[in-house]
């Protein structure tokens, strides 16, 4: 006799990240998890009273997860004593309005600066030592050369990690840990100082070294093409390696030229890996770096007009190599448009998610397009405790995200599902999906209603959804201000049509579609051709084709 134990989803292993099809699913209580997140501003969780108003405001704006700051000058005020008042209230203002958090190191470094280490390792320079730049003129930034300084933050963040498992590992309010934020140097491509000068002259780490070889020609293609040129000599110093940068404006995009930067991508990747797998030790929550892109134009041009070092999206290998404790490596984006952005972090074997976005009309429509688009499986507004929830543009696409998130989470990695974003610089985006050619176009239905004495509503200027295909001729349609054709592929003889069987306007409830009303005549097709658009108060609808 056999018999089978169905082994359940543990509900008690820690948040951690699963490969679903293509895709990466956080995972929390034993079930996958959507972040609707936001990010609050710096100075936020240094005062318990100061954020306790904040919370409500949390909840309100429909959001699921707070991403807020733990300080190393504030948990180690002297060295060797710790406080965790700080992160205790946190974690009870989010559990009372039913909120998950991911927490935010900010140790040695924070925008590339150094400025949240406690006082007793700023006023030790001697063992706790700043980076220098080319001319030997001290900079502001410890350096990732200090052992010393990543011995103590290590130790600082694992008895961090060891209280939040001590008091959180059953209810997981915390999901998730950024290790240190927006790293690098400014101003100069790589540290100069001693320590730093020798490691640039030595030959490269035998476990980078390793990495490369035994990922020839699988490495980030940017890096591949470079050391595919160069043969794959993986003996000798950075220079001889990946060749000698010239500083050349016109190549700026080519590797060979980012040799300082990959270097200091290895150092820092080295430390933050190495503050990682202590924090992982003592509890093994998934762990991330956060990047300070490169800004469009020469603003971003150079390693250290961004800051030099940090997770830009060709460097994925290195922290591979150097700090496999550091679970993925993510954007945040202030960009004006996120496409071009997401679509650079969206790589193989690296999942995906975006920590911080510039608040906004436009980034409330964008959640949209990500999360159909590329599998997110999170997103965050930053500055999120500025608005109350009923200005903030993010409460309505997060009282809708709350609907619909276990259908996505259900479609996702499967290639079901696609994301919109129509603007007035691209009124149209034309996709494939379902045995369907699909136009969304920005826009809404001509006869929307027109209240006398008052202004017409201002035209739609962005608009943001996602699609997604539910079942043979079927769609659930997601976001509003935009009008849908659908052109079957398999009818292919132009005398034959294909009509609309039925639109429903509807919600989610706990996951089953509910049906408010059902849309035809003006709010429906008006009869024509495969058109679609509406402009209904809640913004999700089930299409479905004659068959
Ligand atoms: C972000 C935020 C916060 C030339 C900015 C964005 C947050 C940090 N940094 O409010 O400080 O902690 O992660 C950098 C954006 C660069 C724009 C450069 C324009």
């Amino acid at each position: 006799l056999i018999i089978t134990i169905p082994v359940l989803a543990q509900s008690s292993a820690a948040p951690h990240l699963i490969k679903k099809e293509a895709t990466t699913q956080l995972i929390v209580k034993g079930k996958p998890f959507l972040i609707l997140g936001g990010e609050l501003h710096n100075s936020s969780t240094s005062g318990a009273a100061y954020m306790r108003p904040i919370w409500k405001n949390m909840k309100a704006k429909n959001l699921n997860t707070v991403i807020a700051a733990a300080y190393w000058e504030l948990v180690e005020p002297m060295e060797g004593k710790f406080d965790f008042t700080l992160l205790d209230s946190m974690i009870t203002g989010a559990r009372k309005e039913d909120l998950h958090l991911v927490i935010l190191w900010f140790g040695s470094w924070k925008n590339g600066y150094s400025m949240y280490a406690p006082a007793w390792v700023k006023n030790n320079t001697q063992k706790y030592p700043r980076a220098k730049d080319a001319k030997g003129n001290t900079l502001q930034h410890l350096s990732a050369f200090g052992d010393a300084t990543a011995t103590a933050d290590a130790r600082a963040f694992r008895a961090m990690m060891q209280h939040i498992r001590n008091i959180d590992e059953k209810e997981q309010t915390v999901i998730m840990v950024q290790v240190q934020n927006e790293v690098g140097l400014f101003n100069t491509p790589r540290d100069y100082s001693d320590a730093a000068n020798k490691a640039y002259q030595s030959p490269i780490p035998k476990d980078l070294a390793d990495y490369i070889s035994a990922n020839k020609g699988k490495l980030q293609p940017e890096l591949d093409s470079v050391l595919k040129i160069r043969g794959y000599k993986l003996k000798g110093t950075w220079e001889e390696v990946f060749g000698k940068s010239i500083f050349d404006d016109k190549n700026w995009k080519t590797l060979s030229h980012l040799t300082e930067e990959l270097f200091t991508v290895y150092h820092y990747a080295k430390y933050i890996g190495k503050i990682a797998a202590a924090g992982k030790e003592a509890y093994p929550l998934p762990m991330y770096v956060n990047a300070w892109i490169k800004q469009p134009g020469v603003g971003g041009a150079w390693p250290g007009k961004y800051p030099s070092g940090g997770p830009t999206p060709h460097t994925l290998d290195i922290w591979r190599a150097a700090a496999p404790a550091i679970d993925l490596i993510v954007p945040d984006i202030y960009v004006p448009d996120i496409r071009y952005t997401v679509q650079q972090y969206h790589r193989p074997g690296n999942a995906f998610f975006i920590p911080e976005v510039r608040p906004g009309e436009r980034s409330a429509h964008e959640a949209f397009w990500a999360f159909g688009q590329y599998d997110i499986f999170g997103y965050a507004p930053f500055g999120i405790d500025d608005y109350p929830a009923a200005y903030d543009p993010i409460t309505p696409t997060y009282a809708t995200l709350q609907q619909v998130k276990d259908l996505i989470l259900q479609h996702q990695g499967k290639g079901t599902m696609a994301g919109i974003l129509v603007d007035t610089v691209q009124r149209i985006q034309r996709l494939k999906l379902g045995g369907y050619t699909i136009k969304a176009e920005l826009g809404r239905q001509s006869n929307f209603t027109n209240i006398p004495g008052l202004p017409p509503p201002p035209p739609p200027s962005v608009a943001g959804g996602i699609i997604i295909h539910t079942g043979k001729d079927e769609f659930v349609v997601i976001g509003k201000d935009y009008l849908l054709t659908f052109i079957p592929e398999r009818i292919t003889d132009k005398s034959l049509r294909l009509d609309v069987e039925s639109i429903e306007e509807g919600q989610f409830v706990n996951g089953k579609w509910q049906v408010i009303r059902r849309l035809n005549g003006d709010e429906g097709t008006g009869g024509g051709d495969y058109g679609f658009g509406y402009a209904p108060p809640q913004p999700a609808a089930t299409l479905r084709f004659q068959k």
